[in-house]
């Protein structure tokens, strides 16, 4: 159970000192900036919000699509637009089960072709990505935040390396800890970042394990409000089908970009079992019970956009390494 040994003054702090962070953070090393394309293409990131606001209005599953689009480029070969290669043969990253269920390449790839109608061989596909990312949350509700551009994309997809670096929806958090400390993010940031599933589905393979066969004695997750899991057992009918039925991962406001996903944790009514998996360690079960009180909303926010930050900095290629391609997705063989 979550304990009062807490992350609450961390959060409250950083809610107020965003602002000033978002103001300084401009990376001495050079890396990534703000505004990187205010003189090589400006008002890019105009047009990027633009053509989404569109988009998102004929698709309002869109959003969350792009946010976990961003999140598993990230975490492979880094923030490279690596996601978007295509293999004739099935060996690039898009081919790997965990990204079988992973949407968003068209809208990417049509945003870059508007793009570079006016700015040619100018703006990455990984950045574009970033800010596609950035743009699903503000026009879910959520903060509105900078994000840093600067990155160039790779030409490298290894479908094993999807397999390798995502984390597991069956994860503890010891487990999915370890995942994001290779993308050198905190364990703050995990819950942080996790706190994505405040939009969008996840499929029923990703989660009926918990309903029908939990540890093999053809049981239910015992974490789980049994009255919310046999709701959910009406949809997944069984473990094996039912493989198009989706469910929210945030069941108490799947298309808002808010703290609704921590109210469905500490509810225990969590959809995956990495999200459930957060309410059962000390820290992140605080930071949970934390974000369960809705007065932390605006704290939930800024804790958010520094962990997209931080995450859109994973494994960039800058400067003169990496490419700038006409097209996102070109086949890699
Ligand atoms: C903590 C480790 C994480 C695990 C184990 C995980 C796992 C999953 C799984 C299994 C799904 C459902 C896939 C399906 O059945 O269709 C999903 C969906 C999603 N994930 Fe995560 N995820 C994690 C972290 C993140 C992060 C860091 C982000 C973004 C910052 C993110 C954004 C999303 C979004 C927005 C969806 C909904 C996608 C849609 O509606 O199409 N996830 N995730
Ligand atoms: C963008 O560039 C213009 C002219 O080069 C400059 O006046 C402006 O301050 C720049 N803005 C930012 C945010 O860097
Ligand atoms: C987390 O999962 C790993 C791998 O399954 C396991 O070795 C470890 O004991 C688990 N840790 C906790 C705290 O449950
Ligand atoms: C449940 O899991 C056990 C162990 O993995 C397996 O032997 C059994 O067949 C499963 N039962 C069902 C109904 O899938
Ligand atoms: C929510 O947090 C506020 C501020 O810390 C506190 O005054 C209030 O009692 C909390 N509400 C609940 C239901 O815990
Ligand atoms: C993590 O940080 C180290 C040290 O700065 C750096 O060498 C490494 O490339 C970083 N890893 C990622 C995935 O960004
Ligand atoms: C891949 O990109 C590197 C630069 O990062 C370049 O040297 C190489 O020629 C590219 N390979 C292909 C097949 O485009
Ligand atoms: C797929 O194509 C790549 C590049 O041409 C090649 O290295 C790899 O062996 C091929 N894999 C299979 C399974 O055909
Ligand atoms: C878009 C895409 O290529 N998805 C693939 C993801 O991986 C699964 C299985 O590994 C494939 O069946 C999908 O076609």
């Amino acid at each position: 159970m979550a304990s009062n040994k807490s992350w609450s003054f961390v959060a409250v702090a950083s809610s107020a000192i965003l602002m000033t962070m978002l103001a300084v953070t401009a990376r001495a090393d050079g890396a990534l900036q703000y505004d990187f394309y205010n003189a090589t293409c400006p008002g890019v990131e105009d047009l990027v919000r633009a053509e989404l606001k569109a988009k998102f209005a004929a698709d309002v599953t869109l959003p969350a699509a792009l946010l976990r689009l961003h999140f598993h480029d990230c975490f492979v070969r880094g923030c490279d637009a690596s996601i978007m290669l295509k293999s004739h043969n099935g060996t690039s990253e898009q081919d790997a089960d965990p990204n079988s269920t992973v949407r968003g390449y068209e809208a990417i790839e049509d945003i870059k072709a508007k793009i570079e109608a006016t700015c040619p061989l100018i703006v990455s596909c990984a950045d574009i990505m970033a800010m596609a990312a950035r743009d699903a949350v503000y026009f879910s509700e959520g903060p509105d935040y900078q994000v840093e551009t600067g990155r160039r994309d790779g030409n490298v997809s290894i479908l094993e390396e999807a397999l390798q670096f995502l984390p597991p929806s069956d994860g503890n958090v010891t487990v999915l800890t370890q995942f994001f400390a290779v993308q050198n993010l905190t364990m703050k940031d995990m819950v942080v970042l996790s706190g994505a599933h405040t939009l969008g589905i996840a499929h029923c393979p990703s989660f009926s394990k918990r309903l029908y066969n939990f540890t093999g004695a053809g049981d239910v997750d015992p974490t789980m409000d049994p009255a919310y899991a046999k709701n959910l057992a009406t949809v997944c009918s069984t473990p094996a089908d039912n493989v198009a039925s989706v469910q929210p991962l945030d069941p108490v406001s799947p298309a808002k970009f808010d703290t609704g996903y921590y109210q469905s944790i500490y509810a225990h009514q969590a959809l995956l079992q990495s999200d459930a998996a957060l309410l059962e360690d000390s820290l992140t079960g605080a930071y949970v019970q934390l974000m369960n009180n809705a007065t932390y909303l605006d704290t939930f926010f800024a804790d958010f956009a520094v962990a997209m930050i931080n995450m859109g900095r994973a494994g960039v290629r800058t400067g003169v390494d990496g490419e700038i391609r006409d097209t996102c997705g070109v086949y890699i063989d």
